[in-house]
């Protein structure tokens, strides 16, 4: 899968970029089984719903599951990302965002790069992130919503919250944006959400604010995120790294399949 001209200059131009019904059913079923599967990994990358006992997020899936080892080197996931990035990327994070029916909890309003900088001191924003819709996405289940064009701007908060959310990771409530800076941003072009079937995937800038409110909706809004960087621009940790399920060390230039990730899988073709 390459993207047209027309489709990059819409990515830069807006930061996040739809495109539809990417992956099909089967392969949908196949990535849904290994996440159900990848819950009952007991570990620090399974993250809970605070007010209940059901799965927030799950990170570092590639790490464990050959569903999405082979995912992340698929050609309508990586030749993209080359296309909108560089030619050498490897895949800084990787979480499923569970949002399940009935509860799921909000994600609040933040750009990606901002919480990088703050914790891994990673040196420029030369990422893309690849969503891939685990379950439709309607306005019913907690779809992401993006503030049109709010990459152009860069950081807009420089600080965390002295008390994090979460000891896992770091949970966007940390570097939440104010209601005023969320406003003048949402003044200049508005909010979208895209939504779609499952399989359908969302190119979306590092710096771009997003967010998504409460799932009350009988339906999971199972999202998966992959972070791509640039392989020259690594984390220049001063302390502690943090864990390798938040951010991943296997920093090698990704090479793609030469055929859909589950024909591979199952030896089928090539
Ligand atoms: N949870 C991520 C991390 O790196 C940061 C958030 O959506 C990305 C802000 O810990
Ligand atoms: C995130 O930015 O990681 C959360 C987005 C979402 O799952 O709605
Ligand atoms: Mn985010």
């Amino acid at each position: 899968m390459h993207l047209s001209e027309e489709q990059i200059t819409r990515y830069h131009e807006d930061g996040f970029l739809l495109v539809e019904s990417v992956l099909d059913d089967r392969e949908v079923e196949r990535l849904r089984a290994a996440f159900q599967r990848d819950c009952r990994v007991h570990g620090p990358q399974v993250i809970r719903e605070e007010s209940r006992d059901e799965v927030r997020a799950v990170y570092a899936s590639h790490h464990r599951q050959p569903e999405y080892a082979g995912l992340i080197r698929d050609p309508r996931m990586l030749a993209p990302v080359r296309q909108l990035l560089t030619d050498d990327v490897y895949v800084y994070q990787l979480k499923i965002n569970a949002k399940p029916a009935f509860g799921g909890e909000k994600w609040s309003w933040h750009q990606d790069y901002v919480a990088w900088r703050l914790a891994d001191r990673l040196p420029a924003p030369l990422q893309v992130n690849v969503g891939v819709f685990l379950d439709a996405v309607d306005e019913f289940n907690g779809p992401m919503i993006f503030v049109s064009g709010s990459h152009r701007h860069g950081p807009v908060r420089g600080s965390r919250t002295a008390e994090a959310k979460s000891a896992q990771h770091l949970d966007p409530e940390d570097i939440a944006l104010t209601p005023d800076q969320l406003s003048t941003l949402v003044a200049e072009r508005g909010m979208v959400s895209p939504k779609g079937p499952a399989g359908s995937i969302v190119f979306f800038s590092p710096e771009i604010v997003h967010g998504s409110a409460p799932n009350m909706s009988p339906f999971p809004r199972r999202l998966l995120i992959a972070t791509y960087n640039d392989t020259a621009n690594l984390p220049s940790w001063t302390g502690e790294p943090r864990p390798d399920y938040v951010v991943c060390r296997d920093t090698g230039p990704l090479r793609i399949l030469d055929a859909p990730f589950l024909d591979v899988l199952e030896g089928v073709s090539a």
